[in-house]
């Protein structure tokens, strides 16, 4: 359409609406068929003089019948039943069905006969020839279907039982046809006023500002997309744990190194050499460097020892020999309990000796897992640990339900569980208000004597932690089910792009 068309639909609208306050356009088809332009166009007009309240339009819906393909074929061979009552010889020797199928194909005879028969057109003579029937005597017939087929294509319309049989035969189709009746909008003129978009500074010289229309402020409008980075998902539900976290007293803990010998990862943890996680097939071991280098050998010693026999921790330790060599293999971090370990050691070695803390870490994790929809080899692993003089469990529980509580989960329930570096354990259970389901929210625990005295701790005190991934409560937070979706190639960028701000609150 060119902008002149355009201008001439705009003009006819306006012109028709001129007569006086009462105009109205009665059905854009006809008048689109009148100004001989595609009804689209003009409905295209319509609407951006409707965006300006100078036309007003109410939607319209036409049913109304056209002649479909097979109705086509009516109105130039005839229907199917007179075809058939043609071939049908006046008198009593008729003809037989195989001899119509001979003259009009079977499918013409399979539909004219059975209407001729209602029609009584046509009947079972002797011997079950066919024969002109009571009304179907020479010339007294008209072929109706045809002659209404012909009104419909004439844009008459049908009585609607009429309609209806030529419809139940697929001889018209049902058309609803929407249109609109316009009347003048509340700034109706009879010529659209150029407004001005901008003010510019030619018209301020000019002046011409002065009696120039300017366009409304369409303060709906979206601004132009932005490009810009996005946040993933996941950093952003990061981002929120952090802050509750730090909100809560708990400081970062340096986690940007993934590869940790087994030492720290294991071993510092009183994590036994012989575990199965201690094995390739759940853990990243590197080829190259594959061992690591230097270890505190004082420290290193009473590990050894604490492993052997329990040292001086008042534990049995495991009663196997420890192997150095075991302990220097490095790999993919499996937790960032590695990281903890050796911040609790720093905090037992540290100038001026033991002082509480409070850590946390959110970081990549690397476990040699079964790909399925909710695990990868690799997870964001979220820890809080506390070291204090004289922690109980209940501190544990009492912490564990604050950073919960904040991350919209307020119904936690505990489960016994086992972990080889603390003891009690427990599984964290919790109410999810959008799953409307319990469901495994982390885990937990008080690390063991034999993990802390080695490091230098002193006896009274105890370190409470706790994990959870990032990656569960992003795929509940964001509605993804499939993690493969959240992370990795198969990620739908543009889900990051559009996914909304993460707030727990
Ligand atoms: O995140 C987990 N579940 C979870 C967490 C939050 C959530 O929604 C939030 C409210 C919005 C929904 C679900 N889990 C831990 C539970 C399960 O998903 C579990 O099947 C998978 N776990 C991972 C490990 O899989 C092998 C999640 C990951 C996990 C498990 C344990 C720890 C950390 C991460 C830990 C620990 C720990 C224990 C003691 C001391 C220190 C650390």
């Amino acid at each position: 359409m060119t902008a002149g068309d355009a201008e001439a639909i705009e003009h006819a609208l306006l012109d028709a609406l001129s007569a006086g306050e009462n105009a109205e356009i009665a059905d854009t088809w006809g008048f689109a068929e009148a100004m001989g332009c595609p009804h689209t166009e003009t409905v295209g007009v319509l609407i951006s003089l409707e965006a300006e309240e100078m036309l007003k339009s109410k939607k319209l819906e036409t049913t109304y019948f056209v002649v479909s393909a097979e109705g086509q074929r009516v109105i130039e061979e005839g229907s199917p039943e007179m075809r058939v009552l043609e071939c049908v010889p006046v008198g009593s020797d008729g003809i037989s069905k195989a001899g119509l199928e001979a003259a009009l194909g079977a499918d013409v005879v399979k539909i004219g006969l059975g209407q001729c028969m209602k029609n009584k057109w046509v009947a079972k003579g002797e011997g079950g020839v066919l024969v002109r029937g009571a009304n179907g005597g020479d010339g007294a017939v008209e072929d109706a279907a045809k002659e209404l087929l012909k009104k419909v294509e004439g844009g008459e319309t049908l009585g609607d039982q009429q309609a209806k049989d030529l419809k139940r035969r697929k001889l018209v189709t049902q058309v609803t046809r929407k249109s609109f009746k316009v009347t003048r909008g509340g700034s109706y003129a009879v010529r659209r006023v150029k407004r001005q978009a901008e003010l510019t500074k030619e018209m301020l010289a000019s002046g011409s500002w002065k009696d120039a229309a300017f366009k409304e402020y369409n303060f709906k409008t979206l601004g132009a997309p932005c490009g810009g980075g996005n946040l993933h998902p996941l950093l952003k539900v990061r981002t929120e744990f952090r802050k509750i976290l730090m909100f809560m007293g708990f400081e970062e803990m340096p986690t940007n190194r993934w590869v940790e010998s087994s030492f720290w990862n294991f071993d510092s943890l009183f994590q036994p050499q012989s575990h199965p996680a201690r094995d390739a097939h759940d853990t990243f071991f590197i080829k190259d460097p594959a061992s690591a280098l230097s270890f505190p050998e004082n420290y290193l010693e009473v590990v050894k020892d604490t492993h052997e026999t329990g040292g001086s921790t008042g534990s049995v330790g495991y009663g196997c020999e420890w192997k150095r060599e075991e302990a220097s293999k490095n790999l993919l971090r499996t937790h960032t309990t590695a990281v903890s370990s050796q911040m609790l050691h720093r905090i037992a070695n540290q100038e001026g000796g033991f002082t509480p803390k409070r850590y946390f870490s959110i970081d990549r994790v690397f476990r040699n897992e079964t790909m399925d929809a909710t695990h990868l080899c690799e997870f964001h692993q979220v820890e809080g640990m506390i070291a204090d003089r004289n922690l109980c469990l209940g501190d544990l529980i009492g912490v564990i339900k604050t950073f919960f509580h904040k991350i919209g989960i307020t119904q936690i329930r505990f489960k016994p569980a086992y972990n080889p570096y603390t003891e009690p354990s427990m599984e964290i259970f919790g109410y999810h208000p959008d799953l409307k389901k319990w469901t495994e929210i982390g885990n937990s625990g008080m690390f063991r004597p034999e993990m802390l005295l080695p490091m230098g701790l002193p006896k009274d005190v105890r370190v409470i932690a706790w994990g959870l991934s990032l990656e569960r409560p992003t795929m509940i937070k964001y509605g993804i089910t499939n993690i493969r979706e959240l992370f990795g190639h198969k990620a739908d960028l543009n889900r990051t792009k559009t996914a909304p701000v993460c707030r727990f609150d």
